[in-house]
């Protein structure tokens, strides 16, 4: 597969560094003229744009956090009058107001080159037809991929989310060759065309290139075995970009960051320490080329691990594994630590669990209790009791032996947990707060 911008995408690492390096003085100089919040910052650390002198430096600079921007809301971040901006996004949170993001011209111009080398990195060249069903609107999914994709010459059906009847109508009259939305969506879209006895596999659909929520490989393994294609997983968050910052090539092994735009670190969570490589922390981004929205180590609560060796493609970036979990959706239960994908990674390894799960967490009196809510594939249903007690009871050992704590299991008919064509909901916390 042809490499989309191969000076940048194959730069030997030394060439890099330093490109990172003048990057980064000037992003520092750029913030430090221009956005209160980080003369503030770099001023109470004692800290000039010029004592910025190698990359490790950057461990001078104060990290952001997403509190930095609530409480400059709307515009107070940004680097640039709102003459030059000439887009607006923001990303909702569960509560209060959004974050907001601006870009200018040339923000948007750097944005469609890196969602362009997502699209390339999946497979994506002019001869493909492209449903793009993530949601257009503030969200940065649709439009993010949208341009991008258009850049790279392919011919785009921008259905937007939702609809799912008519998504599939547009695949088959259309001749979809790739779809691009959340994970969660594809699935309920694999599951829709199941209901009207489609055959997904018949049809030219050949690839996914899906983000914007965890997925791990269980549900990669369901979805390419459901709708027949090659699916990749691409990352990004709305405070650095949106699409665009990580995508993974064909060989399914990691997602390639865009190290000419991003410097990327792994942190410990609690100390802030720095990691090194290949060792599991947060990540934080310090945007290279922003011009309206630069941020400086902004904490993504997510965690991953970076791989620097080379890979197979030829690409010289460095890779991120799979983000699995973020620091902030971990749950204490009863004491001890539960990320709800080791929750989904155990339910996804016995066969006849669907991916529609609910974990649902509350407290009796002194005591939290887990609830596991999953459907069960239709030719696993038992009408003999016994037979779904033991079904029962298997996923809830396999649960047990994964995150270590007794969960009830409740199974529910297929359908019934709530589909979505964004971003899934998978916990329900009930505990009183305090
Ligand atoms: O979700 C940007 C995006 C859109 C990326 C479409 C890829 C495709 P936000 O709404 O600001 O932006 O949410 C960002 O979503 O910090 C992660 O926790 C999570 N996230 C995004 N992509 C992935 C992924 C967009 N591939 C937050 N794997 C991030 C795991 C992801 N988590």
């Amino acid at each position: 597969m042809p490499i989309w911008n191969a000076e940048y995408e194959t730069m030997s690492r030394d060439a890099l560094a330093e490109l990172q390096l003048r990057r980064l003085q000037s992003t520092v100089a750029w913030v430090y003229e221009r956005v209160p919040h980080y003369r503030d910052a770099l001023d109470a650390r004692g800290v000039r744009p010029k004592d910025i002198k190698s990359l490790d430096d950057v461990r001078l600079l104060p990290t952001t956090d997403k509190s930095a921007l609530r409480d400059t809301y709307p515009f107070g971040m940004f680097a640039v009058p709102l003459e030059q901006v000439v887009r607006v996004h923001s990303s909702s949170g569960t509560t209060g107001k959004p974050i907001v993001v601006g870009y200018t011209r040339g923000d948007l111009n750097t944005w469609t080159e890196l969602t362009a080398r997502v699209a390339s990195l999946a497979g994506i060249t002019e001869h493909d037809r492209v449903q793009m069903a993530f949601l257009y609107g503030m969200f940065t999914g649709g439009w993010g991929m949208h341009y991008g994709i258009e850049r790279v010459g392919a011919t785009v059906f921008p259905a937007g989310s939702g609809n799912t009847e008519r998504q599939l109508m547009m695949m088959q009259d259309f001749g979809t060759t790739a779809l691009v939305c959340t994970p969660s969506y594809a699935l309920y879209i694999a599951e829709v065309a199941e209901q009207h006895g489609i055959d997904m596999r018949s049809l030219p659909l050949r690839l996914g290139l899906f983000g914007g929520e965890p997925s791990g490989e269980g549900m990669r393994a369901e979805i390419q075995e459901r709708l027949g294609i090659l699916a990749t997983d691409n990352y990004g968050l709305s405070e650095v970009m949106g699409p665009g910052v990580s995508g993974e090539c064909e060989r399914q092994d990691g997602l390639h960051m865009a190290e000419d735009h991003f410097l990327f670190e792994v942190v410990d969570p609690l100390t802030g320490e720095a990691l090194p490589d290949g060792e599991e922390g947060e990540l934080l981004i310090t945007t290279l080329t922003k011009e309206a929205f630069p941020v400086l180590r902004y904490r993504t609560h997510d965690l991953t691990v970076i791989d620097r060796t080379a890979c197979a493609c030829g690409r010289t970036s460095a890779r991120m594994r799979k983000v699995r979990a973020r620091t902030d959706d971990m749950l204490i239960i009863r004491g001890v630590n539960v990320f709800p994908s080791q929750i989904e990674d155990a339910l996804l390894s016995i066969e006849g669990v669907e991916p529609h799960y609910l974990i649902v967490v509350d407290r009796k009196g002194a005591l939290d209790t887990l609830e596991v809510r999953i459907e069960v594939a239709g030719n696993m249903f038992s009408d003999v009791m016994a037979d779904m007690v033991a079904f029962s009871k298997r996923v809830a050992d396999q649960v047990q032996s994964v995150v270590g704590l007794s969960a009830k299991i409740t199974l529910v008919e297929p359908g019934t947990i709530e589909r979505t064509a964004g971003k899934a909901r998978h916990v329900i916390d009930q505990r009183p707060m305090g």
